[in-house]
């Protein structure tokens, strides 16, 4: 396992309108995951172009710029053990109407479009999305202590 992937979250507009921005960090913090990067921003027309690039053309695209750049956003670079699949379980299915409840978007809303956070599906996506908020070196890199009591892997037996 990759002790060192990374992936590229984004509180949405909605969740920091809505006063969920600690709510939902304290659910990335509370199950483990490392935070590597912050910032709070309003995106720009041209980064949400770049962002959502692979969504040009569908239906909720225009819609979609329109939303993520209406208000201020928090963007996270995490890292850790499987933190791609992890973080997506931790978030729900897309449609916050079918996520399951105790996950983010089962628990706090109702809408598609409007879906409080957004988490990388892919190594390639990470990286393509993490490097649109963030340059290399913004990016925090350090030890815990607590790192043996989170990681996955069971501390070998002697
Ligand atoms: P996810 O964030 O769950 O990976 P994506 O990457 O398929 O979902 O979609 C990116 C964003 O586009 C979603 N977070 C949501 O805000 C919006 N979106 C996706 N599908 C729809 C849809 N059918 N109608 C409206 N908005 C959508």
């Amino acid at each position: 396992m990759n002790n060192h992937e990374r992936t590229f979250v984004m509180i949405k507009p909605d969740a920091v309108e809505r006063g969920l921005t600690g709510k939902i960090l304290s659910r990335i913090e509370r199950k483990g995951f490392k935070i590597i990067g912050m910032k709070f921003l309003q995106m720009t027309k041209t980064k949400a172009e770049e962002l959502y690039a692979p969504h040009k053309g569908k239906p909720f695209f225009l819609p979609l710029l329109e939303f993520i750049t209406s208000a201020p956003l928090v963007v996270l670079a995490l890292e850790g053990p499987d933190c791609i699949r992890q973080i997506r379980k931790l978030m729900g299915s897309t449609n916050c109407a079918e996520a399951e409840p105790g996950t983010i978007r089962g628990d706090f809303g109702v809408s598609i479009q409007n879906n409080l956070i957004h988490g990388s599906d892919s190594p390639e996506s990470a990286k393509r999305e993490m490097a649109v908020f963030f340059a290399e070196q913004e990016l925090v890199s350090y030890q815990r202590t607590v790192e043996k009591w989170i990681s996955p892997a069971p501390a070998s037996v002697h």
